[in-house]
């Protein structure tokens, strides 16, 4: 399977729909599928015509993190595993958090270690019934890495970041939910039309102001509250310098719905 293969991705609407299409192994992710990933991101936050980003899975896993046979292959000296995740899984997260535009994840099936992560990191999680989180890292005698140990406690709180972390069972799309991990489950047949809806949804939004939202939530996270007021009183001045804020407003006295542009 060439690189290109390993993601794929098409525009429609505005919206990137970007499939990690490795399903013979569960959409692991080897080093070319990782840089692929990568440059995707990359684009797509250079791009205009991109306002909203859609992540899903080929086949029936979403991904089961890293490829093992990659990670240890057999009769030969295996890569530093320092490198792997500074190459592959850090790009990704760092893709993710720090693109300013909305970027959804539809979990089809099983996320499972960085795969897991990768889809926590992302702004808006909706999962299949047929889905699964797991904290599979500890299985293999790892710790969570691509944003785990930041991520979890942070979603759930300690004690169940820690029964993730340490046990790596599977938590089902119902728990997530309950868990505040995800936003929504849907049945396996709506996910791509709950997914598509949500993502069409943002992406006729006010981007710009979306990408500022999320620019302040990635500080709050370790900002005190003098330094996130601030940034808010910043931030909140970028975005009334936008045309959409004044087309949000003229729409407001107008009676009408705005149409918003993204900028
Ligand atoms: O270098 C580094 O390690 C650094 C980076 C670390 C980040 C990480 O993500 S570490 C965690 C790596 N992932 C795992 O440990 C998960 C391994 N997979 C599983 O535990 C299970 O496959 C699942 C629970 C995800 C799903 O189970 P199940 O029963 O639905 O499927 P299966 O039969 O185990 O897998 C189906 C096929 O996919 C199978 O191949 P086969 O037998 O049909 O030829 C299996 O080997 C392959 N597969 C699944 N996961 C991986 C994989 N191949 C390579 N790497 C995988 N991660």
């Amino acid at each position: 399977m060439s690189d290109g293969e390993s993601i794929l991705v098409h525009l429609e609407e505005q919206i990137l729909f970007i499939t990690l299409n490795r399903p013979d192994v569960l959409n692991s992710f080897n080093r070319p599928m990782g840089a692929s990933f990568h440059k995707t991101l990359e684009r797509a936050a250079a791009d205009p015509d991109v306002r909203c980003l859609l992540i899903t899975g080929a086949g029936r896993a979403f991904c089961a993190g890293q490829d093992l046979a990659e990670a240890l292959p057999p009769d030969q000296e295996p890569p530093d595993i320092r490198d792997i995740i500074r190459d592959t899984y850090n790009p990704a997260i760092r893709g993710i958090r720090g693109i300013e535009k909305p970027v959804i994840c539809a979990v089809n099936g099983v996320a499972a270690g960085a795969g897991a992560n990768l889809a926590l990191a992302c702004d808006f999680v909706l999962a299949s019934e047929k889905a699964g989180f797991i904290q599979a890292f500890s299985k293999i005698a790892l710790i969570p890495d691509s944003g785990g140990t930041f991520f979890l406690p942070r979603l759930v709180g300690l004690a169940r970041a820690t029964e993730m972390a340490f046990l790596g069972d599977r938590i089902g799309p119902q728990q997530a939910l309950d868990w505040g991990l995800i936003y929504r489950t849907c049945s396996p047949d709506d996910l791509t039309q709950e997914s598509t809806q949500l993502a069409r949804k943002l992406a006729a939004g006010p981007t710009r102001a979306y990408g500022l939202i999320k620019r302040a939530f990635n500080s709050s996270l370790s900002n005190t509250l003098d330094d996130q007021l601030e940034l808010e009183r910043e931030l909140q001045g970028m975005a009334a310098q936008g045309d959409d804020y004044r087309e949000g407003v003229t729409a407001f006295q107008e009676k009408r719905a705005a149409r918003f542009q993204g900028c």
